[in-house]
């Protein structure tokens, strides 16, 4: 019998979407939650039901726990998808799911919290075989301690808020004159931004591929892990492409790195689908980073090489069912690659864009998917995250999944609002890129704003590139009848 016939989906935008599809190809009702702003968004009219929760302000929408635990009662769901982002790796939102007597579909509360701190993380995958970084496992409470500890592991360091997250504060300490001022500020701003000042130091890795491992995991105990997604190509900690499988693993490491993902998973009792961060140096050894407790933004690029459904794995899981494949039945087929479209301007410092999106024509054909959550003539607003759309491409090998992503680039449009479309493009072309020669520095030392288009009409003839494109149309007669053409 399954539990799960009525679950909400306490999110937004792309993911949100992307939760309803699957829920209802499993035959499940989906209720979504709205703030005012999103009154009109595809989330809403997609589900089945839909419920306010609130004023635009995520603080006073998405993130208020108890007004999304209101709505689970209301609704009378049986259970709750947090997505990404949001509340999916609080805690204390998964303990409140499941004392209301909901399932939470995730990892337990107390997986989420070893994980959600990175030195109890590492102290929970020390025992398990997962390779850590040398460092400290234990927080580095004054400077001459730090003094001491970086000495024993040598300069260059790095200095990690054990709360932190997205590259908040880290600070990377080339010698020991420098170790006294960026300590203090490191713990400074530990405090001030998580409310807890413990910190930690790594041996600093100087250009680092960043992979991680999709692992998956039932309440049976059974782990499976899905392969490898390279993610280095980010900017400030905001990934731009990820790809899979990497461009650079061997077979072997993939499975040991697959090995140790999944004891990482182990060492917190995991269930469901988790990712376990690594860096890769350029020796060709990798260190565990941290995990991630919940599905991720680019979770696609691993669903289009493995054929399976992630969504579907997790809410199968959080049924109490078991995985319905072992590690021997999950195969590698072709190559993924996603780029994030975000609503911002990359020649003017990517600064955040808003507008209406004027004109939004999606790019189609074979290997093509596009994860957006968003309409034509809807508003981009200040109040989320700026990503607008991921447009996911498979193909045979890498080179040819490329060829489809700038094809697809070319065939997008969006109007109304700046996007990193023709960032995108500039990386997929690079030569770097192309033969897999980068690492997360990629952007800091390849790109430079003058290398796209700064002029705005030309700028709007690349977007209209296939909506009003000049293509030479002959009559019956075998004269030109016009240069320009409306695509559909
Ligand atoms: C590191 C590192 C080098 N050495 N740790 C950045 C965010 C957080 N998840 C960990 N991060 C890093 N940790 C050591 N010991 C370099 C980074 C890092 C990074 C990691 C993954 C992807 C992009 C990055 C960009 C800058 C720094």
């Amino acid at each position: 019998m399954p539990k799960i016939s009525r679950l909400l989906i306490a999110n937004r935008g792309e993911i949100a979407l992307r939760i309803i599809r699957t829920a209802r190809e499993m035959g499940i009702t989906t209720v979504s939650i709205y703030s005012e702003v999103d009154k009109g968004s595809p989330h809403v009219y997609m589900a089945d039901e839909s419920y306010s929760v609130g004023e635009a302000l995520s603080t006073s929408s998405y993130l208020n726990i108890d007004k999304v635990i209101n709505v689970a009662k209301e609704a009378n769901v049986d259970a709750i998808h947090p997505g990404y982002g949001f509340l999916s790796e609080n805690s204390l939102f998964a303990e409140k799911v499941e004392s209301a007597g909901f399932i939470f579909v995730g990892p337990s509360p107390n997986a989420i919290k070893i994980m959600g701190d990175k030195l109890s993380a590492k102290r929970a995958v020390s025992s398990f075989a997962v390779p850590l970084v040398p460092g400290t496992d234990f927080p580095v409470k004054d400077i001459s301690q730090a003094k001491l500890e970086a000495k024993k592991i040598g300069f260059p360091i790095i200095i990690k808020a054990s709360a932190g997250g997205g590259g908040k504060g880290m600070r990377i300490v080339n010698s020991i004159n420098e170790l006294d001022e960026l300590f203090s500020l490191a713990v400074n701003e530990a405090l001030k931004s998580f409310g807890n000042g413990d910190v930690f130091l790594e041996k600093y890795i100087m250009s680092p591929r960043h992979i991680e491992i999709q692992i998956l995991s039932d309440s049976f105990g059974n782990f499976v892990h899905l392969f490898e997604r390279d993610c280095s190509i980010q900017r400030r900690h905001q990934k731009v492409i990820e790809e899979a499988p990497s461009a650079l693993l061997s077979d072997e490491l993939r499975t040991s790195m697959g090995k140790a993902a999944i004891n990482a998973g182990k060492s917190c009792d995991y269930v469901g689908a988790g990712t376990v961060e690594f860096i890769f140096d350029t020796s060709g050894s990798f260190y565990f980073l941290e995990m991630n407790t919940r599905l991720q933004v680019e979770h696609p690029v691993t669903e289009c090489i493995t054929g399976i459904d992630l969504v579907r794995e997790q809410l199968r899981v959080a049924n109490g069912e078991k995985l319905g494949f072992n590690q021997d039945d999950i195969n590698v087929t072709g190559h993924a690659l996603e780029l994030r479209i975000y609503a911002e301007d990359s020649n003017n410092n990517f600064s955040p864009d808003t507008g209406v999106l004027s004109v939004y024509k999606r790019p189609q054909g074979p290997g093509i998917r596009v994860d957006d959550g968003i309409e034509e003539g809807q508003e981009v607003s200040i109040y989320y995250d700026p990503m607008i759309a991921k447009l996911i491409v498979t193909g045979p090998n890498r080179e040819i999944a490329i060829e489809r992503m700038v094809r697809a680039i070319e065939d997008y449009v969006i109007i109304g609002v700046e996007n990193t479309l023709q960032f995108g493009k500039f990386v997929l072309t690079h030569p770097n890129f192309l033969n897999g020669d980068f690492n997360t520095h990629f952007i800091e030392n390849h790109f430079k704003p003058e290398y796209l288009i700064n002029d705005d009409n030309a700028k709007l003839a690349l977007s209209l590139h296939n909506y009003f494109y000049s293509k030479k149309i002959y009559n019956s007669d075998s004269n030109m009848i016009t240069s320009k053409w409306r695509l559909r």
